[in-house]
């Protein structure tokens, strides 16, 4: 491999689809080849996510920005890297880990290491006259056919995402047929459908949430899942069949001391498990996502052993991409799949060795957007290259969830990639 002179490396503040800061880097190689990337930012975060340096100044954006964050990246980070050779995209990276010397960068920022990360990624990818997804693809040891991910698709919002006025965070659909642009087709399909049903039940204008999803104040949590259903039947299609729910319960974020509060009924542990095997049998959910709290560890296994064989149980807060987590959760088989947010953990290297583990322990992985994102659309490549099961983007409305959505397409349409059935 030949080496990869860093020439230059520059970092911005720009803003992300909640007007919030976030930070853009570019990188420049001494060949000339040149890339940029921009990082997104949660809402419903987990505990143990990398850090997200904020200036803390609250005269500018409430105290969010971005400008120390994207100072290193333009000084301390270039000063670092401008003028030195990488033999590769885990070279650059752990030049990053050094500089910084945290565990979970509290002196640069994941927000600027990632940056900087991705950034090199595209310049490596331009440099070696390669797509993006195919440097991904070729990040990972064992060899592999690069193949599209099936979207699971957020239709109705909650919880951090849409003001609190139901618990559980997201209800997503997730569309059988097997093409993408059949996929997108259904999904717009459903969401129209869904939109005018929130008019007509609950007065609502198109008014949606920070992902793009629906957010009625729906009565009851189940009218949330029949509401789909209905979204669904009147699209012409079969809910189940065409298409299946999923959800993302972010339950650490209506967990109590001693338990759960969903929509003020206290539930213990296992009530909540139970509550969510009910769901899972009436409305036959492909997946449940943070269906327990992150630091709920002894219960976990039991949700994974009551459910793991019907759908995924996947770990998002639980998890944060960390590998230490990761081997925790496979050791006490408490999930089997993992929700992998690049930004969680701070450089493409250690989100790349994420996946080898979820691989590894034949986990379902799942590529996921954040609730503020840019119109940056390397996670559909990276899903992509790291043969995602399935990409997680948001809702189908929204410029920043379409450039992804829009990639993929372009993906299936003109590089021949297929989905995984
Ligand atoms: C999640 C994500 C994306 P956030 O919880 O899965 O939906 O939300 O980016 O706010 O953490
Ligand atoms: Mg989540």
């Amino acid at each position: 491999m030949t080496e990869l002179v860093v020439r230059e490396l520059r970092g911005l503040e720009i803003l992300d689809s909640r007007g919030r800061p976030t930070v853009l880097a570019r990188c420049v190689l001494a060949s000339g080849a040149s890339g940029r990337a921009s990082v997104p930012s949660g809402a419903s975060r987990g505990a143990a996510e990398a850090h997200e340096l904020r200036d803390g100044d609250p005269r500018r954006h409430r105290g969010l920005g971005c400008q120390r964050a994207a100072a290193h990246v333009g000084t301390t980070i270039a000063d670092a890297v401008v003028g030195r050779a990488f033999a590769g995209q885990a070279a650059f990276d752990a030049a990053l880990l050094a500089l910084d010397g945290s565990s979970s960068l509290t002196y640069l920022g994941a927000n600027a290491t990632l940056a900087a990360s991705l950034a090199f990624a595209r310049a490596a990818a331009a440099a070696a006259r390669q797509p993006l997804y195919a440097y991904a693809a070729g990040l990972v040891a064992a060899p592999h056919t690069p193949r599209l991910p099936r979207p699971m698709i957020n239709l109705f919002s909650g919880g951090k995402h849409a003001g609190g006025q139901v618990p559980i965070q997201d209800l997503l659909i997730v569309p059988q047929a097997d093409s993408m642009a059949a996929i997108l087709e259904q999904a717009t399909a459903v969401f129209h459908c869904a939109a005018e049903r929130c008019a007509t039940r609950y007065g609502m204008r198109l008014l949606t949430a920070d992902e793009g999803g629906l957010a009625p104040p729906f009565p009851a949590l189940e009218a949330m899942f029949d509401d789909a259903g209905e979204a669904i039947v009147r699209a012409g299609l079969r809910p189940g069949r065409d298409v299946r729910l999923a959800i993302d319960v972010a339950a650490s974020h209506f967990a109590t001391a001693d338990g759960y509060v969903l929509r003020d009924a206290p539930l213990t542990s296992r009530q909540l498990i139970d509550q969510l095997a009910r769901w899972a049998a009436d409305y036959a959910l492909a997946s449940i996502e943070d269906g327990l709290a992150e630091d709920d560890w002894e219960h976990w296994p039991a949700l994974c052993t009551q459910l793991g064989d019907r759908l995924v149980v996947i770990g998002d807060d639980l998890l944060c991409t960390n590998p230490g987590r990761i081997a925790r959760a496979r050791d006490a088989r408490a999930a089997n799949g993992l929700l992998l947010k690049v930004n969680q953990i701070g450089t493409l290297s250690q989100a790349l060795h994420a996946r080898q583990m979820a691989a590894g322990a034949g986990w379902q992985l799942v590529i996921s957007a954040r609730s503020g994102e840019t119109e940056d659309d390397w996670l559909a490549d990276l899903a992509v290259g790291w043969a995602g099961d399935q990409i997680k983007v948001g809702s189908v409305t929204q410029s920043e969830r379409l450039a992804k959505y829009n990639r993929l397409l372009e993906l299936e349409a003109f590089d021949g990639l297929c989905l995984m059935r």
